[in-house]
Parts: structure tokens; sequence; C-alpha cells
């Protein structure tokens, strides 16, 4: 195995110049309604930003849901803030390299996901015309990443045992159960029962908790688990931390992590002893590099998060999971896990991992003639005033 020296931070890359934005809709059935205690979602509306450069062109996908249910950004409100304001700036920003985007579009606040999908597709693009794969670039130390594979609530437990059965046969390497008050205890135990005592489980509450439930999650302390994923509101770090000292399993932070500082401050605040790495959450990938790079000198482990991806997402966190201090298996499951066919080549799990793409950039080819089909609306496209 080879190791990869990070160029991220050489600036060997070739800056580009944007010419135009689109931005494309298009709606993607689930094989299987995903519920969390935030709601149950059957299809995945997706947003996929397109840049056009000198330099040839560049996808980015954006990891917003279409309703503001798990964060604030929302499908609709990122295609509108990349029209109305992050496009123009990039497109008025002459020659940029990916690692100047977020200076040209820090001039608005938050938005990191809508930030992170233009950001991914200028580096896409830049890394494609100097043919440079994002597992180069991202200082990828492995040619493939262990996966885990994150379980919605189901209706009842037997289904539920049914599907991470049927999760296990086809070789995941640690389940994640989804859990809100009145799906939590049970749910585990029987999962617990049925896995044994040592493959790798955790749970993801999605913030459904408060502090008066800080007993009850202790209950949690029995079923050995890898770590329990941000039971409360994303803003209170506090609750974490209170949380943290009570109970034994370790705490893992996702929608409260928005940037290396907060994660920082979390990792030392004791809020966080796990974190969980989505980039869209935190801007883009080359601020999720550097919170692993921050929690890899604090000897905190990271796994990669997921947003229900197609192979555009996919094969850019499959690539940041392969970084060094990505010791969990992350949320990056195969294709078939989420889509009978995917917007790029099948992402296909053997032996319980997914290879990184080894071609420039991204690696994947997208499927225009079905992003076209499937489209949900009509693209935008944005050139310079
Ligand atoms: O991509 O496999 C995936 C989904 C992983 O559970 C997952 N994501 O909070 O971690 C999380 C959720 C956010 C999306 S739920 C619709
Ligand atoms: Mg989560």
């Amino acid at each position: 195995m080879t190791t990869l020296v990070p160029v991220h931070s050489s600036g060997s890359a070739l800056p580009v110049v944007v010419e135009a934005v689109e931005l494309h809709r298009v709606a993607m059935p689930l094989v299987r309604p995903f519920e969390t205690s935030f709601g149950r979602q059957t299809a995945r509306e997706v947003l996929l930003v397109r840049v056009v450069t000198d330099a040839g062109d560049g996808w980015g996908e954006c990891v917003a849901m279409a309703d503001p249910v798990y964060s604030s950004e929302y499908v609709d409100g990122c295609a509108d803030v990349i029209r109305s304001y992050l496009a123009p700036a990039l497109l008025d920003a002459g020659t940029v390299r990916a690692a100047d985007v977020a200076s040209v579009l820090d001039f608005v606040i938050g938005h990191r996901m809508a930030k992170a999908a233009v950001e991914t597709a200028v580096l896409d693009a830049q890394l494609r015309a100097s043919g440079t794969s994002f597992g180069e670039y991202f200082g990828a130390v492995r040619p493939e990443v262990d996966c885990g594979v994150s379980v919605g609530i189901a209706p009842d437990l037997d289904s539920l045992l049914a599907e991470v059965d049927g999760y296990v046969a086809e070789g995941y390497r640690r389940i994640k159960l989804k859990i809100k008050p009145g799906w939590d205890l049970e749910p585990v135990a029987a999962v617990r029962a049925l896995l044994g005592r040592d493959a790798l489980l955790q749970v993801d509450a999605n913030t459904a908790y408060t502090i008066a439930d800080i007993d009850h999650l202790r209950e949690l302390d029995a079923f050995g688990l890898l770590l329990i994923e941000q039971p409360f509101v994303e803003e209170d770090i506090a609750a974490h931390v209170r949380l943290a000292r009570a109970i034994d399993t370790p705490v893992c932070l996702d929608e409260s992590i928005t940037s290396v500082g907060v994660a920082i401050d979390a990792i030392e605040r004791d809020a966080t002893a796990i974190v969980n790495i989505k980039a869209g959450r935190v801007g883009g990938y080359l601020e999720a590099i550097r919170i692993h790079d921050a929690c890899l000198e604090r000897d905190v482990p990271v796994w990669c998060g997921g947003m229900l991806e197609t192979g555009i997402g996919r094969a850019a966190n499959v690539a940041l999971a392969a970084l060094p201090g990505f010791t969990l298996p992350g949320d990056t499951s195969a294709s078939n896990r989420y889509f009978a066919e995917d917007l790029t080549e099948s992402f296909v799990l053997v032996d319980g991992r997914l290879a990184v793409p080894t071609g420039p950039g991204s690696g994947v080819t997208v499927r225009t003639e079905l992003v076209e089909e499937w489209k949900s609306r009509p693209t935008q496209l944005i050139t310079r005033a």
C-alpha cells in the first residue's frame, strides 16, 4: 500500500477560472424509507452544483435535506443562496483554487452546506485538470475504507432485526441505530443480542433528548456501545459535557460540530470523545481535513458521517475516510443501501469496505443522462453579470 503525501497545502494544484455555475435538482427514490428522530424520508431530493471552468468541469453534491429538520439549511435555501450570493462571488473572483473558495464566500454568514458544495465542485474541476485524485489531495493513507451502516427507526422490533441481519450478511463492519425517546433501550438490547458482544454498535439520537433524560441514557451503558451520537440540541455543548460525565458510553457530536474551532472547543471541554466529520456540515472538505488534523493531534478518533449522498458525494467522503485519523467505520455505505441506481458508477461493498476512487478529481463519472432524466426542477444556469 502506498502512503500518499497530502498536497492540499502545497498549492501545486492548478487554479481555474469559473465561467458558469449550474444548479441541478434530482429526486432519487430510496430503496427503503429512512426514519430518524426528526422525520421519515422516502426519497432523496438532491442539489448538485456543476462549475464550468476554463480547465474543465467539476461537480459538488450539496448534503442539505429537502426540509430544514436535520439542520437549518435545506435544498431550496441552498439553491437560493448559491444563485443569489455564492455563485456571483465565485464568478467575479477571477482565478481561484479550491483553497481560496472559503475566503471568497466568507462574506456570507453560515450556509456551510451550500458553500461546501461550491468548494467541492471547484476542487473537482481543479483536480481533474491536474490529474490528481481527491484521495491524493486529501492525504489518503489507505486504498479502501471500513464501512458501517445507519439503520433507521423501524415500525417494530422484528423488522429492525431483519434489516440489521441483512446488513450483517452484506458485511457491514458496524451498525448504527437511530434512537429517540420510546425507541432506544429495547431496540438496542435486541440488536446487541442479535449481533453478539463484540460487534461494533452505536446509536444516533439527532438531538431528540434533553438533560432530563440523562438517567435514562445511562441505561445504554449496559450494551457496550461504541458511542452515542448527538443526544441534545446542537448549540448545547454544556449539556453534552454533563452527559459525558454521567455515563460510560463515549459521547460523539455530529450536528454541534460546525467548524474546527467548535470541534477543538468541544474536545477541550470533554463534550465529545469522538467526532463525526461531515464535510457538508462544516463548509467543505478542506475544513473537514482541518478538523481531522486537530482530532488526530489530540488523539480523538474520528469517523466519516453520511447524508444519504449519491455517488458524487460518496466518492469524496470515501476519500476523506481514508485519512489516518478515521479509525472508526463511517456512514459510508454502498450505493445499493440507498438507491436502486446511482448517479455515478456504483460503490460496492467488498469485505465490508469501499474502495477509494483513484481517478482525477472525485474519480467518478456523473451520469448526466440520469441527472437529466430524474430532474425534479429546471436546471439553473448562473453566468457572469
Ligand atoms: O448517509 O448513510 C447515510 C445516513 C447516515 O444517519 C445518517 N445520517 O445524523 O448522522 C446523521 C444522519 C443525518 C441524515 S438523516 C436523513
Ligand atoms: Mg448523526
